[in-house]
């Protein structure tokens, strides 16, 4: 197994190891106690969790620099915690309270930040393709060495305006790379039902654009694969694409009992390829990390979990009068 392989001889610090675990870790709590707030009837409207999906954000954004660019679809929460936004903040806006991010007024799918360059929380399929290059515009007209993390699904990927995105991106080499988060499903519709191709990462080439494959389910798979197209795009090269296999355990959203695959397909899944317990063998095996410096590890997290939902059920909901206020129409 991949695992065993890495364990002799990771290539990365234990101290790196251990930040990726512990960040992978806060994303996979942070998403279970999401779910179960909505459960409570705590949390109102969608709600897309991205379990299973974690070493993706936590592999990307170990490549990415101060000052760059991210922006996402509804399956964003991962994205948030993973750049260094507060789990409180992100948490009460799940819950529709004034201490969230969107004051409470935006939910799950509609969170910001100025201050770690988290640009949404989109909710229309594809939508934050077109708007990824032209965040990467802004920097490339700026010359200030900023490259823009634009996340998509298999399911986007399909999307017309993703092309139009492309063409563009890669005529005036606009430092973007296009990340398309291949869960292997569209809703409920598996990507072999929906996608003419099974490899999505060659839909580049039309345009000029370099891409490749990617293990999603190893965080260092993919921050290697992130190193090498941040430097393409920092070295003006223009845009990049990686396509990332991941797969996410829950249903597309807190609605979906997915039917449309078998229990015994996500349990292989989560037995075979969890991208949090491969960590955590490399760690052991390698003897990085001994079974109670885990523990300790898993209790802050539990803690700062905690507290944000404490913090999202004490927030008060937004007064009246911000009704009026963020409203540009
Ligand atoms: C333009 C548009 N069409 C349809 C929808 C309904 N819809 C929401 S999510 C989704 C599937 C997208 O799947 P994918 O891009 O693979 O992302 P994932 O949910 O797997 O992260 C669809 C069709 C929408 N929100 N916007
Ligand atoms: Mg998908």
């Amino acid at each position: 197994m991949a695992t065993r392989k890495s364990a002799r001889k990771p290539n990365v610090s234990a101290e790196e190891l251990t930040t990726y675990y512990r960040e992978m870790l806060l994303i996979r709590r942070f998403e279970e106690k999401a779910g179960q707030l909505y459960g409570m009837g705590l949390i109102g409207g969608f709600c897309h969790l991205y379990i299973g999906q974690e070493a993706v954000v936590v592999g990307l954004e170990a490549a990415a620099e101060e000052g760059d660019k991210r922006i996402t679809s509804y399956r964003d929460h991962g994205h948030m915690l993973a750049c260094g936004m507060d789990p409180k903040g992100v948490m009460a806006e799940l819950t529709g309270r004034e201490g969230g991010y969107s004051k409470g007024k935006g939910g799950s799918m509609h969170m910001f930040s100025k201050e770690k360059h988290f640009y949404g929380g989109h909710g229309i399929v594809g939508a934050q393709v077109p708007l990824g290059a032209g965040l990467a515009f802004a920097d490339k007209y700026k010359e200030n060495g900023r490259v823009t993390f634009t996340y998509f699904g298999d399911g986007a990927a399909n999307q017309g305006q993703v092309y139009e995105a492309f063409n563009m991106a890669a005529l005036w080499a606009l430092p973007v790379i296009f990340v398309i988060e291949n869960n292997q499903y569209a809703m409920g519709t598996a990507q072999a039902r929906s996608t003419s191709t099974k490899d999505i990462y060659h839909r580049g080439e039309a345009f000029g654009i370099p891409g490749e494959m990617v293990d999603g389910m190893s965080v260092l798979a993919v921050k290697e694969a992130g190193e090498k197209a941040v430097a393409h795009c920092r070295a003006g090269k223009g845009p990049y694409i990686l396509e990332i296999k991941t797969y996410r355990y829950r249903g597309h959203s807190m609605s979906d009992p997915a039917k449309y695959r078998t229990r015994e397909e996500v349990q292989k899944m989560r037995e075979e390829r969890d991208p949090i317990e491969q960590v955590r063998a490399i760690l052991l095996e390698g003897k990085h990390a001994s079974e109670e410096d885990l523990k300790a590890i898993d209790k802050d997290i539990k803690d700062i979990v905690n507290q944000a939902a404490d913090f999202s059920r004490e927030s008060p909901e937004p007064a009246v009068s911000e009704l009026w206020t963020d409203v540009y129409a």
